[in-house]
């Protein structure tokens, strides 16, 4: 496996510097930590090394320096004018160099003959489960029940030298990304089609086999699947899927362990599961209102009291951006180039002139702008993908590229258990001097 070689060479070097940063820098202080940043979430704090992604609060994400708009130029596509390869990012984030067409052919041909290794008692598990049991639950069942075929543990137990922990995982990562779409398609298909499953087609990419599995086969939704899981893969190591894919892991947790840990956090209404909710709180206010195509008037006054009955409004808000999410943006302009008559993306604009506003008249909104939520499901839904519950099992798939490839460089810099120091409400009383 010449990616394997590749990587080790890279790797090498910058291990050796982890090592000596620990070593001879140990005592070197890098920041001051505030009461509030740990009583609201650690923001702030920096707590994490991870290489494959960095978030800027003002410009958005940059996948090792590059922007989502640059990586749209940059990155291998199979047409011209359509979107690149999520297997160039995934490239990308594991190597830290631009991929040729060839090793993203290579990539997208390791997944295509890994995924044929799911064993039958996985589809027997999601099986056992209820129909209108959420997909996330089937998703992440469908996981655990795949760590049966974890290549670590069987290394870890025969006495694996601790430099190669990044070996089994790196295998475990391939193999386990190569199957997710295989995975996430039955489900889909399972819930929303009657199990009239779809089989893969090995000669498509990645995110285009997603497509056509879920039996949206045409050109046009294979082109949305690829540009849905090149900008939901990575969004630095804090957020919530990251942060505990990377912390699970310390334990040595095999990458399925650590994968699930990360997607039961995607599955919370704060995190991914938000791009369904901002479906249901559309569908919510059009059935309010009785209309489906609300004034901007209307539309402020729903949101207004959305705030005022205690709820978010999905979609919206950041705890780091503090502009318009780009993810959100490069959608928008996909949505009003291919799709602008489509009635979703025209709420999607609307709401955008509205919500910011209202969200700025609370006072205490840090980030009044959309996030990648706010239009991931209005796009979905007007390509044809109209079963909501299904959108935050995408997120998951594309997310597993950023998370996965960060584990496999946890074990390459060889970070040990992670377990920071809690304290108690009056040891903060205390620093506080308050009684
Ligand atoms: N609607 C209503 N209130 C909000 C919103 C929003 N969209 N965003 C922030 N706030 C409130 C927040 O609940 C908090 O209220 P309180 O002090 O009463 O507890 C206050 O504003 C300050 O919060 P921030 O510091 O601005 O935001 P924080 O970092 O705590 O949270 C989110 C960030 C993303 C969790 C928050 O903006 C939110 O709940 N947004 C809606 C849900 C969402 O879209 N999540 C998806 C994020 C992206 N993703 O895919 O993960
Ligand atoms: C993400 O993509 O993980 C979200 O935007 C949340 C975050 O970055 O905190």
């Amino acid at each position: 496996d010449y990616l394997k070689e590749k990587l080790l060479q890279i790797a090498i070097p910058k291990a050796q510097k982890v090592r000596q940063l620990v070593k001879e820098y140990g005592d070197v202080k890098i920041q001051d930590v505030t009461m509030s940043q740990v009583l609201t979430g650690m923001k702030g704090v920096v707590s994490l090394m991870t290489c494959t992604s960095k978030l800027d609060p003002e410009e958005g994400i940059r996948f090792r320096g590059y922007s989502i708009p640059e990586l749209k130029n940059i990155l291998p596509k199979i047409h011209e004018e359509g979107e690149p390869l999520p297997e160039g990012i995934f490239y990308l984030m594991l190597t830290g160099e631009l991929p040729s067409n060839d090793d993203v052919r290579y990539i997208s041909e390791q997944w295509a003959q890994r995924a044929q290794g799911i064993p039958p008692h996985v589809y027997d598990v999601i099986e056992a489960l209820p129909k209108d049991a959420h997909p996330m639950i089937q998703f992440n069942t469908a996981i655990l029940a795949m760590s049966t075929e974890s290549q670590f543990r069987k290394a870890y137990l025969i006495g694996m030298d601790k430099k190669n922990y990044w070996d089994p995982t790196y295998e475990g990562v391939m193999d386990l990304i190569s199957r997710l779409p295989i995975i996430a398609a039955y489900i889909y298909r399972r819930v929303f089609h009657q199990g009239d499953h779809i089989p893969p087609d090995p000669s498509l990419d990645w995110a285009g086999n997603l497509a056509h599995m879920m039996g949206h086969d045409t050109e046009d939704a294979k082109r949305l699947m690829r540009l849905y899981m090149l900008i939901h893969s990575d969004h630095e190591g804090g957020n919530v899927s990251a942060h505990a894919t990377h912390l699970v892991g310390s334990a040595l947790s095999n990458p399925y362990y650590s994968f699930s840990a990360g997607m039961n956090g995607l599955a919370g209404p704060l995190h991914g599961m938000a791009n369904q909710d901002v479906m249901h709180w559309i569908n919510k206010m059009k059935r309010e209102i009785g209309t489906d195509d609300p004034s901007e008037a209307q539309i402020k006054k729903y949101a207004e009291e959305t705030l005022a009955k205690g709820h978010v409004i999905p979609g919206y808000g950041h705890a780091v951006l503090r502009k318009t999410d780009p993810r959100f943006q490069v959608q928008l302009d996909f949505a009003n180039k291919y799709v602008p008559y489509a009635p979703y993306i025209k709420l999607v604009n609307k709401i955008y002139n509205v919500v910011p506003d209202v969200l700025l008249a609370t006072g205490k909104v840090k980030n009044p702008w959309p996030n990648v939520d706010a239009i991931s499901g209005s796009l979905l839904t007007s390509y044809g993908i109209t079963e909501f519950p299904i959108y935050t099992v995408l997120f998951g798939v594309s997310r597993a590229l950023g998370v996965l490839t960060q584990l496999i460089w946890d074990r390459l810099y060889g970070l040990p258990i992670e377990r920071p120091k809690s304290q108690n409400l009056g040891w903060f009383m205390d620093k506080a001097n308050l009684k």
